[in-house]
């Protein structure tokens, strides 16, 4: 069933846990994400940036979440992540989106407030919701890589932020990073700084860059010729900590990615007379499939669809 992010994002606030935002790029990251959230009974958003609208199509991704959306009870949103203008914003909600991000954050506070703006205007239109995002994170960021500072979500402009541009959510910046390095150091989530904005924002708020980067998937690409030492991400205690401190959507990436990675390599390394797609691509879905479902428990969203 479509739903939109702020009916999905209501009860999870109201009832203290977090929806997954899970990206996907093709048929078989779909299907990962919907099979686990029928399976785990829970809410869903399927993420799309536009660069997975680059690769894969605006009209083919959307009609294929929106075919699995028919086809399964729970609630499902169909989200636009990282929208960097309204041009793009327009495609997706004549393509039938049912929630949209427009990612303002790099632009000075005045002007992120503006575009916003502009964005929840145009989608309220058509009761599509509107995530927005003040704060910058590090690391990779659709096509770039950001190395500027991080600049962490200011309280008193996050309640501001909110109040004249009316977004239905909003991402904070409290130390998390998109990609795979997210810390050379103890990984270290600024809590103080999510309990103020907390305080001040009613707004359901987003976690980005939120990959916990398991130590076993990373073990076993490795085993299978991948690359990827110093790869270290966000403790699952610190995303339980997160939720409880009122975060109620949580944006993965990377994990599906590097689980997709492993499996593929396992099976070219281990079955080298095997070149039929699905026995190649269909282990990789499954692979996204149980680290979806493990996210799905550790959010606390199972069993609420
Ligand atoms: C994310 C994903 N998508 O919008 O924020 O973050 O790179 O940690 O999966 P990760
Ligand atoms: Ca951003
Ligand atoms: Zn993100």
């Amino acid at each position: 069933m479509l739903v939109t992010n702020k009916e999905l994002l209501k009860r999870a606030q109201k009832e203290a846990y977090a929806v997954g935002a899970f990206n996907i790029q093709n048929l078989e990251s779909l299907l990962a994400v919907v099979e686990a959230a029928d399976e785990e009974k829970s809410p869903v958003i399927v993420a799309v940036t536009p660069s997975a609208i680059k690769y894969g199509g605006l009209s083919y991704l959307a009609k294929l979440i929106q075919t699995a959306a028919e086809a399964t009870p729970v609630p499902m949103s169909l989200h636009l992540d990282h929208g960097e203008d309204v041009e793009t914003v327009k495609k997706c909600l004549e393509a039938g989106f049912t929630s949209v991000m427009i990612d303002g954050s790099h632009l000075p506070f005045d002007e992120n407030i503006a575009l916003t703006k502009r964005v929840v205007d145009i989608a309220h239109q058509k009761g599509v919701s509107v995530e927005g995002e003040l704060g910058r994170l590090t690391g990779v960021e659709e096509k770039t890589v950001e190395e500027r500072e991080a600049v962490l979500t200011d309280p008193e402009e996050a309640e501001e932020f909110v109040k004249l541009t009316g977004v239905d959510a909003l991402a904070v910046s409290i130390g998390t990073s998109h990609g795979a390095y997210k810390f050379k150091g103890e990984p270290q989530l600024d809590f103080e700084r999510l309990k103020q904005i907390r305080e001040r924002v009613e707004a359901p708020l987003v976690l980005h860059g939120a990959s916990s980067i398991p130590q076993w998937i990373i073990e076993k690409a490795t085993k299978y010729g991948a690359e990827l030492s110093g790869a270290r991400g966000i403790p699952e205690e610190h995303i339980r900590k997160a939720i409880s401190l009122g975060i109620t959507k949580i944006n993965i990436d990377t994990d599906l990615r590097l689980a997709f990675t492993a499996a593929v390599r396992e099976v070219l390394a281990n079955s080298p007379k095997e070149f039929d797609p699905r026995k190649i691509l269909g282990p990789a879905k499954e692979a996204m499939k149980e680290v979806i479902k493990a996210k799905m428990r550790l959010f606390g969203s199972s069993g609420k669809a």
